[in-house]
């Protein structure tokens, strides 16, 4: 109701209309009868981006005025997807703009489907902080987001025979429509050269210069109540074009250190453990982090003049290690050039800082060879030296250092340098208490504290699932929305006559819309009735997209071997990117694509069994999967998975997971109830020990028929006859090596998968499981998780921008 008293009452269609003729016209320079589809999409997008701009300005000004504190999340990801319906939906717009754009003879879901991704990130990190970003809006928190604006997003990925290729991305071919250049907003940063002692100061004199301009995206809350600022920063020469040069002639040599600069902020790199170590990545960290930290004094410089303020009116929150240089270069920021005492601004930047780790795994945490750090950043180097020196002092036997063979570990200088440090979901949390951090925890013992990940309701269930949004809105009202808890408000009415078989009923159309577009796109057919078992995830050994191959391929030869057995249809739907140096996880997209191939064309088990993967994973697809899906497949080795967040958006529309105790799904089974969650699996204890057990694979393999059998098949070239040992590579890891315990866990997730089977033939004790996940869910929304950062690690306060009157 306040959305349409806020704008739905003032703006009306007309007006909107007239809005989106004027764009087109004065901004986009068309006349609406040249207008082609992106045309009309960028009209309509300047049409709300000018609503969400006096919001933009009223919270700017409250934040101002009431000297609240700032929170300031880096993070070298933000996966934001469209923007587009999520700005009319939070503005209430929706209706005005159908009607509007009927009235012009255009067709709003067409509109929408036209805009492209903002693919500016990996996954789970880059997509929880844009989660964040519209939380922050939406409970009121004065916040702003900073990255890169990186001229192209995540590969686009497409298959040729079966292959992954990647296909370089490119979101800003087309005009981008939601964010405002700040030509004003720019930071010169300096690279490389050497640091020179004057009396006893620290003199940086640096090699190479670039210039960090400031792009900003207006992020508007749920009802337009707050809209915080989303500044990302694209690199530019400090001298664009060398006249000299080009009047000399050289004409292509004249245009070099434009190009040289615009490189730092050019690509995203995809997460890809072989590519670490590489010296623009180190450049782009620093390029981003060093430019909002400016940004971050200057606008506290502006409003006050004591620097021991600034822990009172700035929190900074590290995404991860790759922001970390944060700690030397504030320290530096206050130090060299502000000439606070050292240790005061070592003090000063920690209480300033935290920092969130989002993995365990040794080979994905940041370590960057100190002779680079020397090379690129040599007054940091001198500070990194001085932070970890300062802390050994505190702990006299020394047992833990930044520093080591050679190399900064980024992990251990943003614990140093950061207030609280927190992990992504309890077990995490748990884990780098006892494992990575075990040291530094022993010694800050308030330190580590746990958050566990959200998402935001107004993408994930409002707008991805229309169906199930309006079920939940007739039965309690509209308050779910920023208020997720209220989902369990649901529950008494599971009894009602009606209730479930509407819930269902959005379900089951959930599933035809997909089934037509896996038909129309994919060429797929497949029965809309069938167990929906959807897999979704970049593609990665730990998360075990090749154990529900193995699954899979186990299931066709049963089925084959006995057609009539009374099985539960099923459609097996995979999508998700190999980083293009992960050689293993090529090999699994390959072979998925291979076997999907043999299974769907085996008339004999097609009423059965169909195997789809979808290329190009992105946001937008998942918004699509997600709200048709029956089953949720989270079967990461325990211990591997920080958290997840697509098993909070599956639980939330009503998927059942089959999981281990992993990351965030030991809580979603804590919430929504042991019996409507399928466990298996080993224990992140019982990971460790098996581990030790020598022939652990081969043990596993031994002992089931199912597994042995699946196995064989590959590699023998039952999929791949054109090149039988294709695949020699993936058996041989399985059966020899199997670090991440696929076959160990291989019986235990079958048994799983047929009691899976058992339970949907029931529909409506199904369908009751699946509700019971949507009503108790509602805790993984990300405003919970941004509260409580607010009240545990920023010690922020939510704000409101006065009403009218
Ligand atoms: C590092 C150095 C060089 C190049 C790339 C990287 C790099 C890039 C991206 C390292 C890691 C990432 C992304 C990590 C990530 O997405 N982690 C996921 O974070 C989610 C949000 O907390 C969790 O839910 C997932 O469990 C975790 O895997």
């Amino acid at each position: 109701p306040v959305a349409s008293a806020l704008e739905g009452d003032l703006v009306t269609s007309a007006d909107l209309r007239d809005s989106i003729l004027r764009h087109l016209t004065y901004d986009l320079g068309k006349e609406p009868e040249m207008a082609e589809i992106h045309d009309w999409r960028i009209a309509l997008s300047l049409a709300l981006r000018e609503r969400i701009v006096d919001h933009w300005f009223a919270s700017m000004r409250t934040a101002r005025h009431s000297g609240a504190k700032r929170v300031y999340y880096l993070s070298m990801e933000f996966l934001i997807g469209r923007l587009l319906e999520d700005s009319m939906v939070n503005l209430g717009l929706e209706e005005a703009a159908d009607r509007a754009l009927t009235d012009l003879g255009l067709n709003l879901q067409d509109i929408l489907a036209d805009e492209p991704d903002a693919a500016l990130g990996n996954g789970g990190l880059g997509r929880l902080a844009a989660c964040f970003m519209e939380s922050l809006a939406t409970v009121g928190c004065p916040a702003f987001g900073y990255g890169i604006r990186y001229e192209h997003g995540l590969f686009k990925q497409r298959f040729v025979q079966g292959r992954q290729v990647e296909e370089p991305e490119d979101w800003l071919q087309q005009r981008p429509a939601w964010e405002f250049e700040r030509s004003d907003i720019a930071f010169k940063l300096c690279f490389g050269g050497e640091v020179s002692e004057d009396g006893g100061k620290a003199v940086w004199h640096p090699e190479e210069a670039v210039v960090a301009k400031a792009y900003d995206t207006p992020i508007i809350s749920w009802q337009g109540r707050w809209a915080n600022t989303l500044r990302l920063w694209s690199a530019r020469p400090l001298h664009g074009f060398d006249l000299e040069r080009f009047n000399r002639g050289e004409f292509a040599a004249a245009a070099e250190p434009e190009a040289l600069a615009r490189t730092i902020s050019r690509v995203l790199y995809p997460d890809d453990t072989t590519e670490q170590g590489k010296e623009l990545r180190l450049k782009q960290e620093f390029f981003f982090t060093a430019a909002s930290l400016r940004d971050i004094l200057r606008r506290f410089e502006a409003e006050h003049d004591n620097l021991r303020l600034l822990p009172q009116k700035a929190a900074i929150q590290l995404n991860d290690t790759h922001p970390a240089i944060a700690g030397p270069e504030m320290v530096r920021l206050l130090h060299d050039e502000r000439g606070m005492e050292l240790d005061e601004a070592i003090v000063t930047a920690r209480a300033c800082l935290s920092y969130t780790n989002h993995t365990l795994m040794p080979e994905a945490l940041e370590r960057w060879p100190e002779h680079l750090m020397h090379r690129l950043l040599p007054r940091h180097m001198q500070l990194i030296e001085r932070i970890d020196a300062a802390h050994a002092v505190k702990q006299p036997t020394r047992q833990v250092s930044a520093l080591e063979h050679g190399e900064v570990k980024m992990g251990e200088l943003a614990f140093m340098m950061a207030h609280k440090v927190n992990g992504v979901s309890a077990l995490h949390t748990e884990l780098m208490k006892s494992t990575v951090f075990a040291e530094l925890h022993r010694l800050h013992p308030d330190r580590i504290v746990n958050q566990t990940n959200g998402v935001t309701p107004r993408r994930w269930v409002l707008s991805a699932n229309r169906r199930l949004s309006a079920l939940i809105t007739d039965t309690i009202g509209e308050g779910w929305v920023d208020d997720l808890e209220q989902l369990e408000q649901l529950e008494p009415y599971f009894g009602d006559a009606g209730f479930l078989d509407r819930y269902a009923a959005a379900k089951r159309e959930n599933k035809a819309d997909l089934s037509n577009w896996l038909a129309t796109e994919m060429d797929l057919k497949v029965d809309p009735t069938a167990l929906f078992d959807v897999q979704i995830k970049r593609i990665h050994e730990y998360k075990r997209q090749h154990m529900n191959l193995l699954e899979t391929i186990a299931l066709w030869k049963e089925i084959a071997a006995n057609p009539d057995a009374g099985w539960t249809p099923r459609v097996k739907i995979f999508a998700g990117k190999a980083a293009p140096g992960y050689v293993f996880a090529k090999e699994i997209v390959h072979l998925i694509n291979e076997v999907a191939a043999v299974i769907n064309a085996d008339p004999v088990t097609a009423p059965y069994l169909k195997v789809a993967f979808l290329p190009n994973y992105n946001v937008t697809l998942a918004e699509r999967l997600i709200p048709a899906a029956d089953l949720s497949e989270q079967i990461s080795t325990a211990g591997k998975e920080a958290s997840g967040t697509g098993n909070m958006k599956f639980a939330l529309n009503g998927a059942l997971t089959v999981g281990t105790l992993d990351g965030a799904n030991v809580e979603i089974r804590e919430r929504v109830g042991e019996e409507n969650f399928f466990l298996f699996g080993m224990t992140a204890d019982e990971v460790i020990a098996r581990r030790e057990v020598p022939g652990h694979a081969a043990q596993a393999i031994e002992a089931d028929a199912r597994l042995a059998g699946a196995l064989a098949d590959i590699g023998e070239g039952r999929f791949s006859p054109d090149d039988p040992g294709r695949y020699h590579g993936v058996t041989g890891n399985l059966s020899h090596h199997d670090y991440f315990l696929v076959c160990s866990d291989f019986t235990a997730y079958w048994e799983a998968q047929r009691r899976i089977d058992a339970a949907f033939a029931d529909q409506n004790a199904w369908m009751r499981m699946a509700a019971i996940n949507t009503a108790r869910s509602g805790w993984f929304s990300s405003d919970r998780a941004i509260r409580g950062y607010m009240a545990d690690i920023w010690n922020a306060e939510a704000l409101e921008v006065p009403g009218p009157g």
